[in-house]
Formats: structure tokens, sequence, C-alpha cells
């Protein structure tokens, strides 16, 4: 009997079934041990997606799940609902991973330690649980970010004073996208892939592989409500889109959604230092570094405007850095701004 051949749509489902872990694992062409942990880890991130996806569609028909909790975090903000039911839900999830010792996340000034977890835990998961959270109760987009680093020694006073080091360390990086689909995007330092979760399967499905960010493109991404409390060379850069054909500004308040945007379409977001925020907003662990070590996965960059983000060197858990991220030409333009000023200001200061 002739061997089964499958029919001409073997293809297209082949791509349909090809899931995460599978391309975890396909990505690292093993199955040994650290290749299963990174699949499995991504196995948790995208169930926490998945909880926090089915939350949110269903947000504005429940009780108590929008709005504010009355708290401040750390950073000083107020804190949504949703903030905690989504840093709940990752500690959930990886509470019962085995694989995570150890959380830090926006929403806690010191790392969560998961005791049981510890003794085989090697990991840690750096996480901004909702980012974007004031488009939650308004149903725009909102997105989570992770990154996933080795823990380095023991940390026995539990201050993860091992996490403060460069993007470098960091194993894997990404973010889920709630939108009019659920998108995740990760990179384990082999490219950065794009998946979108089928509901009617609820997996997360291969949609792009290799994504390539252009050199250059149309958008730029900044808060102009911030104009004058910005440093003279950001207010020259954005007169100058303002006077040259080409540009578009795009901002919907969460970074994630402008980042996706910028990586699959090219240009440049900005969250550059504020007179009342030198350091800007975003934070380096577990928003602005991941984000980094994506980009620059996908051919762009992230820059201070001094130096790679991925070099700066955090001195605590909640460091903010200033952002410039995209396409290689337009964070040089951004930079060329920013080093000129610099120029002019040491000439005026050495005369
Ligand atoms: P959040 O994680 O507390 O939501 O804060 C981060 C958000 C980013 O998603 C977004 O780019 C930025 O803050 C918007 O801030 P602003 O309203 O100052 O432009
Ligand atoms: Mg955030």
């Amino acid at each position: 009997m002739a061997d089964y051949q499958p029919a001409d749509s073997g293809f297209a489902l082949d791509r349909d079934c090809k899931t995460l872990s599978r391309h975890v694992l396909e990505q690292l062409h093993s199955f040994g041990p650290e290749a299963q942990d990174l699949s499995a880890l991504m196995n948790r991130i995208a169930l926490a997606g998945k909880l926090i996806a089915r939350h949110l569609s269903r947000a504005g028909l429940m009780e108590s799940a929008l709005g504010f909790t009355g708290e401040t975090n750390v950073q000083g903000e107020a804190v949504k609902k949703m903030d905690i039911y989504a840093n709940d839900v990752f500690i959930s999830v990886f509470k019962q991973s085995g694989l995570v010792c150890r959380l830090a996340s926006e929403e806690m000034e010191k790392p969560y330690y998961i005791p049981e977890n510890c003794p085989i835990g090697r990991y840690t998961l750096l996480y901004d649980p909702i980012d974007g959270s004031s488009n939650v109760d308004i149903n725009l987009n909102v997105g989570s970010i992770f990154s996933i680093r080795r823990q380095q020694g023991d940390d026995l006073d539990h201050t993860g004073a091992d996490l403060l080091q460069d993007g470098h360390q960091q194993l894997a990086a990404g973010y889920i996208l709630y939108g009019p689909s659920t998108v995740l995007v990760y990179s384990i330092g082999r490219g950065v892939h794009a998946f979108v979760l089928d509901p009617s399967l609820g997996e997360f499905i291969l949609a792009t592989e290799d994504i390539r960010v252009p050199a250059h493109g149309p958008t730029y991404s900044v808060n102009e409500g911030n104009f004058w409390q910005w440093e003279d060379a950001i207010r020259d850069f954005t007169r100058y889109v303002h006077r040259h054909d080409g540009y578009s500004a795009r901002y919907t308040g969460a970074l994630v959604a402008d980042f996706h945007r910028i990586l699959t379409q090219g240009g440049v977001f900005l969250y550059p230092g504020t007179t009342k925020k030198p350091e800007g907003k975003l934070r380096l662990l577990y928003e602005t570094a991941p984000l980094a070590f994506l980009i620059e996965q996908a051919g762009g960059r992230a820059s201070t405007g001094h130096e790679d983000i991925m070099s700066v060197m955090p001195g605590e858990i909640h460091q903010r850095t200033p952002f410039i991220v995209g396409s290689t030409d337009d964070v040089a333009l951004v930079e060329s701004f920013i080093q000129d000023h610099s120029r002019r200001q040491s000439t005026l200061l050495s005369t």
C-alpha cells in the first residue's frame, strides 16, 4: 500500500498547529532540560495571558473588575483593580510551575518568593501585569510585559540584589497585547515571533515568525502633552518631524500597543525624561529592558539617548529610564538631536 500523503491543506494545517511550546523547542533545536524549562515557562505565560484576556473581555459586565482599589503602589501611582487581578494571575500561575522561585513586578515593592519552588526554581519572572492601565476602564488596548532571568545565587536577604544586572542577562522576554485579538510576542534570543490566541482552540498559534523592524518608519509615538517638560533636544526632534513630510503621530497611552505598531511597521517610540520625572516614566527591568531585547532581536535599537538600554545597570528594581525605541534610523535621528545639544552645552560650559 502507498504511503499516506496529506492533502494540499497539509501546510495550512501545520501552520495552524504550531503552538508556542512546540515553537520554543524548535527554536532551541533541543529537548534538553533548559529547552524544556523555557518551553514550560512560556506555556505558563501563555496561560496567564489567556486568563487575563478572558477577564478583560468580560470586565464591563462584572462588578468590581474595573476602577481603582484606592491604594497607591510603590511608584506612587493609583492602583487599578485590574492591576491587582493580573498581578495575582501571574503569581498563581507560576506557583504551580515549580520553575520560578521569585517574581518581581510593578505592583510589588519587593520580589515575591514562592518558597516551595525555591529548591528547584532557578528562574525569576519580572513583569508588568497590566501595562497602560489608564486604558482599562475605557476598553482600549492594554498589555502585559515579561522578562525571564536566571536566579544568580541564593538571594538570602530576599532583596533581589542579583537582579540589578544589565539587559543582556535576560533569557527571554516578550509581551501580550490585549486588543481585537490577543497577541503574544516573544524572543529567547533567536528572533522575534508573534502568536495569536485562537479562542476556539484556547491556544496561541504562530502568526508571524522572525519579525524584522524596517530601518525607517513613518510613525513617531510620544506624549506631546509633555512638550514643555522636555529638554530642548526632544522639542527640536518633534519640531523636525512636524516640518518634514512622511511622519504621522500615533500614541495610545499603552506602551505595548505603541511598541507593537513600531515593531511591525517601523518608526520610533519615545518616553523621554521630563522636568517632573527626569528619568522618564518607564521602568527598566520589566518594561524597557524586555522591549529592548525584542527590538534588538528584530534588527532595531533601544536607547536612553546616551546609551543602549541593554547596557544600563539598574541601581534598584523599580528604576526608571528614558526610552527611545524602534527603527535604527529613527532612533539614530533622535539621538543626534540629544548629542548635538549635549555638545553645545559642553562647549558653552567650557567657554
Ligand atoms: P502603567 O504600566 O502604570 O500603565 O504605565 C506605563 C504607561 C505606558 O503603557 C505608556 O506608554 C505610558 O505609561 C503613558 O504615560 P503618559 O500617560 O504619561 O503618556
Ligand atoms: Mg507599565
